[in-house]
C-alpha cells in the first residue's frame, strides 16, 4: 500500500449540529449550547471549528466592540480547553435586514457600508481565535430578476470589498466559497473559476484563495473533484467543504459520499495526489443530518463523512497504479472503469 502524502485533520461547524428546521416544519431537535457542541468534536474525530461570526457572539450587531472582544475571549479558553483550533469565522451576512438586497454589492450604500463594517469585526474575530484565514460565502450577491442589478459593477464592488479587508488586516487570508444559486437565483460569484479570477483583481491575489464546497459544484453542474482540481493548479485551494448532493435541488448538505460515492472517491483522490494538509489546509465538512435522525444520534453524519474520506484514502492509497498507467496507454477506458468500479465495490478484478 502506498504511503499516504497528505496530512489531514478535520473540521466542522456548530451550525452541523442542528434542531432540523426546514422551509416547510419546525425544529424536531433540541438546541445544544455552543458550549457543548465543542465538548463533542474530540470524540467524533474533529480538531477544528469553523465559525459564523454570530457563533461566536450572538446578537453581535447589538454589542460594542469591547463586548465582542470580551466574548471572543472566552470562546478562545474554550477552545484551548478543549484542545481545539478555530480554522475561520466567516461573516453572516444573509440574516440581517440590511441585508436583504445584498452585502457588498447592495444598491444602497448605507447597506454596503454596514456589510463592510460588520466583516471588519468579523477580521477582528478572526485574530481574536488565531484561525487560519476569514471565508466569505457570498450569499446575496446576485439577482432575481437580471434587470435589478448591473453584475458588471456588481463584481467590481465585490473586489473593493475584499481589497478594503486586504487593507485593513495586511496579514490577512480571505476564502472565497462560490455557489451558484441559494438563497439568490443567480450569483455573482458561482464557480471555483469566477472564485479564482476575482483574487487575481484583488490588490492582493497572493492572499485570496478559494474553498471548494462539493455541493456547491454539483449545484453549478460540475465535478467537484475537477474544481479542486482548478484550485489545486492555482495554488488556490486552501480549504474544501466535503458533503454531497442529489442532483439538482435545493443546497442539501448531504452527508459525504452519501448520494455519490464515485464522485467522493474522485474528491479524496485529487485532494491526497496533491498532498493536501501540507501547508495548514484543514479538510472541512459542512453536513446536515436528517429532519428525521432523532436527538441522540444527530452526530452521526459527522462522524461517518470523516469515516468515509478515511476509507476513500485507503481505496486511493491501494489502487494499482501500473494497471490504470496501462489501461491509460491502451486507451481502454471502459477497462479503466470496470477496473475503479471492482476496487472501489471491493470486487476482485480480473
Ligand atoms: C452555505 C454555506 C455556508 C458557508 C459558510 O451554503 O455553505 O455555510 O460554508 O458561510
Ligand atoms: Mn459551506
Amino acid at each position: 500500500m502506498a504511503a499516504i502524502k497528505g496530512k489531514y485533520r478535520f473540521s466542522f461547524g456548530p451550525w452541523n449540529i442542528d434542531e432540523g428546521a426546514d422551509p416547510f416544519g419546525p425544529t424536531v431537535r433540541a438546541p445544544i449550547a455552543l458550549e457543548k457542541k465543542l465538548r463533542l468534536y474530540k470524540g467524533l474525530g474533529y480538531d477544528g471549528v469553523q465559525f459564523h461570526d454570530d457563533d461566536v457572539v450572538p446578537d453581535i450587531d447589538q454589542k460594542s466592540p469591547a463586548q465582542v472582544m470580551k466574548e471572543a475571549a472566552r470562546i478562545k479558553k474554550i477552545l484551548d480547553n478543549e484542545g481545539l483550533k478555530a480554522e475561520f469565522v466567516a461573516p453572516r451576512l444573509w440574516f440581517s435586514p440590511n441585508t436583504i438586497d445584498g452585502a457588498y454589492s447592495n444598491p444602497d450604500p448605507k447597506m454596503r457600508k454596514y456589510a463592510i463594517e460588520r466583516t471588519k469585526v468579523c477580521i477582528d474575530l478572526n485574530n481574536a481565535l488565531n484561525t487560519s484565514w476569514m471565508v466569505v460565502w457570498l450569499a446575496r450577491e446576485g439577482t432575481y430578476v437580471r434587470e435589478s442589478k448591473n453584475a458588471r459593477e456588481q463584481v467590481l464592488q465585490i473586489r473593493d470589498a475584499l481589497n478594503a479587508f486586504l487593507e485593513y488586516d495586511k496579514k490577512l487570508k480571505i476564502l472565497i466559497e462560490p455557489k451558484p444559486n441559494e438563497p439568490v437565483d443567480s450569483a455573482i460569484i458561482p464557480t471555483i473559476g469566477h472564485a479564482v479570477a476575482m483574487a487575481y483583481i484583488t490588490v492582493d491575489p497572493a492572499r485570496v484563495g478559494c474553498l471548494v464546497e462539493s455541493a456547491h459544484s454539483l449545484l453549478a453542474g460540475l465535478d467537484p473533484s475537477d474544481d479542486m482540481a482548478f484550485g489545486l493548479a492555482h495554488n488556490k485551494l486552501w480549504s474544501v467543504h466535503l458533503n454531497d448532493q442529489g442532483g439538482l435541488k435545493f443546497d442539501q448538505d448531504k452527508s459525504f459520499g452519501s448520494f455519490n460515492l464515485r464522485h467522493a472517491f474522485s474528491q479524496v483522490r485529487v485532494l491526497e495526489e496533491y498532498s493536501y494538509g501540507r501547508h495548514g489546509e484543514w479538510v472541512g465538512f459542512d453536513v446536515k443530518a436528517m429532519r428525521t435522525q432523532k436527538q441522540s444520534v444527530a452526530t452521526k453524519h459527522l462522524s461517518s463523512s470523516r469515516a468515509r474520506f478515511l476509507h476513500l484514502l485507503n481505496k486511493v492509497a491501494t489502487l494499482d497504479h501500473k494497471l490504470e498507467a496501462q489501461l491509460r496507454a491502451a486507451r481502454d477506458y471502459e477497462e479503466l472503469d470496470r477496473y475503479i468500479l471492482c476496487h472501489l465495490m471491493g470486487v476482485k478484478y480480473s
